[in-house]
């Protein structure tokens, strides 16, 4: 395994890196991971029989030469399998900056240190098997996180609820193999017809399993992107303005002129319990401007793609027109917003016009705020419908390769059940279909010796992680 890309030297190999990103910073991380990590550190200054587990301070230095100081470091050991990687680990605190933490590496290397791979502590990680690799991901995913969704996401998935689930599919997949293995080896002791139910309950049992965890593709990729709130209406209605009060700056180019915006604009804010990705559109109108016109086009083709619509109007009547000519463009719900309330008579408060044809209605300014907070709360009310019950423990397959597996799966417990169902095929044979479900599934988890799965995955990780 040593020599190939992805496989770790699971004996002699101890790795360094710089674990934290470059630049000006308090505090740097240096990792070090191996049977000899020691060794290594003793070489640099750590004082030798350090105790796991707790903080040291150390005057560090180059390799066998105390009298060329590093650094003043806080040095902590991580004795094997008690660590991350599950090997003997040193993690140095440094001070931060470029400098101190390359030297570092520059002198663990000389010590006997290799540079690790990016992700190769978590790939040792799986290796000892302290980690599945859908956990190894969601480390990944952790470190990606730009929304609190894609957070509890990534956390869900590290504390093993995904592996979970797939452990019952392929727990339901081994049922359906022990009751066809017990068929071809005892033929005459045929149950018949109810042997051959049971076994097809257990495989549409597990193929539920897998169709459950697919269906969870929309609301991962809403965590990931965002729900989709497109901001639509007649043109000079303030939209952009209101657009970018929502992004605390003026991002979108606002004036007294009707079509300015021509180009959809898009802002990601995060919130829960889904981040929203806001869209400014051109207004709405017959144009004999070319890119107007290419502007509202653009407007049209958001619309059909939007999970919420804020319908701006700048008084009631063209509001009530606005919301209806925008149902022909999207069937998701609509929020009626009355603009430029601030331009409303003196204490006049706003009510919404009888029959407006939109799920909630609210006045807002984009010059003073007002109206503001009871928007997003109704966004976030639009929001809510799209995500599962927040109490409960929901994973959600986020990558490509998870899908990708699932599929297979999914399309070999098919091709199993429609064989065993019609008996077209004898029993062996079906059972090849049910050896690739399960084989998708370990790929998955990185259960079997997949090196090449291994490194697909941890060549996109950080170095140091
Ligand atoms: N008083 C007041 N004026 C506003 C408000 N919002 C926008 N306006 C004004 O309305 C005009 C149009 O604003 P925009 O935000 O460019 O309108 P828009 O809907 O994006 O217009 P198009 O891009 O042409 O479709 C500008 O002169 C803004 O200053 C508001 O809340 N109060
Ligand atoms: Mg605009």
């Amino acid at each position: 395994m040593g020599a190939s890309a992805s496989g770790a030297d699971l004996r002699g190999d101890t790795i360094a890196a710089v674990a934290t990103a470059a630049g000006r910073a308090a505090l740097a991380v240096v990792r070090l991971s191996g049977p000899a990590a020691r060794t290594i550190a003793a070489r640099v200054g750590v004082p030798t029989g350090l105790e796991p587990r707790k903080a040291t301070r150390a005057r560090l230095h180059q390799p066998d030469r105390p009298a060329e100081p590093l650094d003043e470091a806080v040095v902590t050991l991580m004795a094997a399998p008690r660590s991350f990687t599950g090997e003997d680990m040193v993690e140095f605190s440094v001070h931060g900056g470029t400098f101190v933490s390359r030297a570092l590496l520059v002198a663990l290397v000389a010590a006997g240190a290799r540079p690790a791979r990016a992700g190769e502590f978590t790939e040792r990680a799986v290796l000892h098997g302290k980690l599945d690799l859908l956990q190894a991901e969601a480390i990944a995913d952790l470190i990606e996180a730009r929304s609190a969704a894609t957070h509890r996401a990534a956390l869900r998935q590290l504390g093993g609820a995904l592996s979970h689930r797939l452990g019952a599919v392929r727990e339901a997949l081994l049922e359906v193999e022990a009751l066809i293995a017990y068929e071809i080896d005892f033929p005459e002791e045929d149950d018949g017809p109810l042997s051959r139910a049971r076994t097809l309950e257990a495989a549409s049992r597990a193929g539920a399993g897998i169709d459950a965890l697919l269906a969870t593709l929309p609301s991962a990729e809403l965590a990931r992107e965002g729900l989709v709130v497109v901001l639509a209406g007649a043109p000079n209605t303030g939209k952009s303005s209101l657009f970018n009060t929502l992004a605390g700056d003026a991002r979108a180019i606002v004036s007294a002129e009707p079509g300015t915006t021509r180009d959809a604009l898009e802002l990601l804010v995060d919130d829960e319990p889904l981040p929203i990705r806001f869209v400014d559109t051109a207004g709405l109108r017959e144009s004999v401007d070319v890119v107007e016109r290419l502007g509202v086009e653009v407007s049209l083709r958001r619309l059909a793609g939007a999970h919420a619509v804020l319908v701006c109007a700048a008084d009631d009547a063209a509001l009530i027109e606005a919301c209806e000519a925008i149902a022909k463009h999207s069937t998701a719900p609509r929020i009626a917003v009355r603009t430029k309330a601030d331009l409303l008579a003196e204490g006049d408060v706003w009510s919404a016009p009888a029959g407006v044809p939109a799920e909630f209605s609210l006045a807002v300014s984009a010059t003073t705020g007002a109206g503001l907070p009871a928007l997003r709360e109704a966004v976030r009310a639009i929001a809510r419908t799209h995500t599962p019950d927040p109490g409960e423990e929901h994973p959600v397959v986020m990558r490509a390769r998870h899908v990708s597996a699932l599929r297979t799966a999914r399309a070999e417990v098919a091709l199993f059940a429609e064989a065993w169902n019609v008996g077209s095929l004898p029993a062996p044979v079906a059972g090849t279909h049910l050896r690739a479900a399960v084989l998708a599934l370990d790929e998955l988890m990185g259960g079997i010796d997949a090196e090449e799965v291994l490194g697909r995955v941890f060549s996109s990780f950080c170095v140091g992680k």
